[in-house]
């Protein structure tokens, strides 16, 4: 795909909507058919044996590649400036699929305190149950990757910005500090998008999506991607995806994103301008003690966040001087936005990680919260209504806080 008459390489935008697609090769379509099939049917048996030994590019089965995903992943590798991309059915599937891949009996990974609560539950609850060593420390400070990286590391892994909080880790400072020492650096861009923040340019080695977020940005599906080199896509696709997890995005769900996709850039825009209204209005209320938002200035996030994001997000977090009572009564008097988890959609969502992790104790007593995580955090997905409404509302609930 070329911008006819210009020498320069289409922008974002365009990208997001025409890269990999020429719909001459399909009957004209303009939006890409959905392949819905499960299995290939092959001219002869030695046809197959071509596919089967890479001689010749066709399809084999489902499970492991489909041509509707494969033009969701070469979509998605050429926004992030990756070589190749493996879209599986879930942001865990895609957080499993790469540690299982890539991670063996007597490995380490060192990864930030602080992480979804999932991935959080995977790092602190499974590896360590397969002999892999898990490595917390606090990477807001990547000095201290000094004392945590050894011969036997194998990956570097966080989120940025995090979850639930927003913090931001400098990714470029991280790469600095791993240089030499063979290990790779994962990086969870769920919270930033694409279009946001592209880690490989910082020095990241792979990263990761929910696509479920912003990239789908409806809240209508679940599905994950990883991103990077075409070797390491290639072993997480034809061992973590084929048969450790076997967590296949469907061929529906690819084209739903690829739709979702086409607005990226529009969106983000949107959220960004809102929550950064937001975040002011938070910052400045007397009933409000503290506020996160990487693009509030004179924070040392927003120092790090200029580097490495060209914008905002819409994810913030912020605590009430009336703490976990507070989040919870401010929180109950929300109108317009959804008390839900998850992020990213064009509804707004809210949620108090500590109320929820208290009920899920009762049923699972192994849960436990994120370190890091405080008691009065409230976690704010600002959403794509008009943004005079959601400050509205926000100061409706904030009112008798
Ligand atoms: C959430 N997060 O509400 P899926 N990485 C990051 C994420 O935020 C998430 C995943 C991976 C939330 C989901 S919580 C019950 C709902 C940074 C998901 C996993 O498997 O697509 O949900 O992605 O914070």
């Amino acid at each position: 795909m070329s911008t006819h008459g210009k020498n320069r390489p289409p922008g974002f935008q365009t990208r997001a909507i025409h890269h990999g697609y020429d719909p001459r090769k399909l009957l004209g379509a303009v939006a890409p058919p959905i392949f819905m099939t499960s299995t290939y049917s092959f001219e002869g048996v030695e046809d197959a044996a071509a596919v089967m030994s890479h001689e010749r590019e066709g399809y084999l089965y489902g499970r492991t590649a489909n041509p509707t995903q494969a033009l969701l992943e070469a979509r998605l590798a050429n926004l992030e400036g990756a070589e190749a991309c493996v879209a599986v059915a879930s942001g865990m599937a895609a957080v499993g699929s790469l540690m299982l891949s890539l991670l063996s009996q007597d490995d380490e990974i060192v990864v930030h305190r602080t992480l979804y609560s999932n991935t959080y539950s995977l790092t602190r609850q499974a590896l360590p149950r397969f002999g892999i060593k898990v490595v917390p420390i606090d990477l807001t400070d990547p000095s201290r990757l000094d004392g945590a990286i050894t011969k036997k590391t194998k990956l570097i892994y966080f989120e940025t910005p995090g979850n639930p909080s927003s913090e931001v880790i400098d990714i470029a400072a991280v790469a600095a500090r791993a240089r030499n020492s063979g290990a790779r650096i994962v990086v969870d861009s769920t919270f930033a998008s694409p279009y946001v923040q592209r880690p490989l340019e910082h020095g990241a080695h792979l990263v990761l999506h929910s696509l479920t977020k912003y990239i789908n940005g409806h809240g209508d599906l679940l599905a994950g991607a990883v991103l990077g080199d075409a070797a390491t896509i290639d072993r997480i696709r034809s061992n973590g995806l084929n048969f450790i997890t076997g967590a296949t995005l469907s061929p529906m769900a690819a084209f739903l994103i690829m739709r979702g996709m086409k607005t990226l850039k529009l969106r983000m825009k949107q959220h960004a301008e809102s929550a950064q209204a937001v975040a002011e209005m938070l910052a400045a209320h007397p009933a409000v003690a503290w506020v996160r938002y990487p693009f509030l200035p004179g924070s040392r996030d927003y120092e790090v966040a200029r580097r490495q994001m060209i914008s905002g997000s819409a994810m913030m977090s912020f605590g009430l001087k009336a703490g976990y009572a507070g989040a919870v009564a401010m929180m109950d008097r929300l109108q317009l936005i959804s008390r839900a988890v998850s992020l990213g959609d064009a509804e707004s969502l809210i949620m108090h990680p500590a109320s929820l992790i208290r009920a899920r104790q009762k049923f699972y007593p192994e849960t436990r919260m994120a370190e890091g995580v405080t008691d009065d955090l409230i976690r704010l997905s600002i959403g794509l209504e008009e943004t005079d409404d959601l400050l509205d509302d926000i100061t409706q609930a904030l009112a008798g806080a």
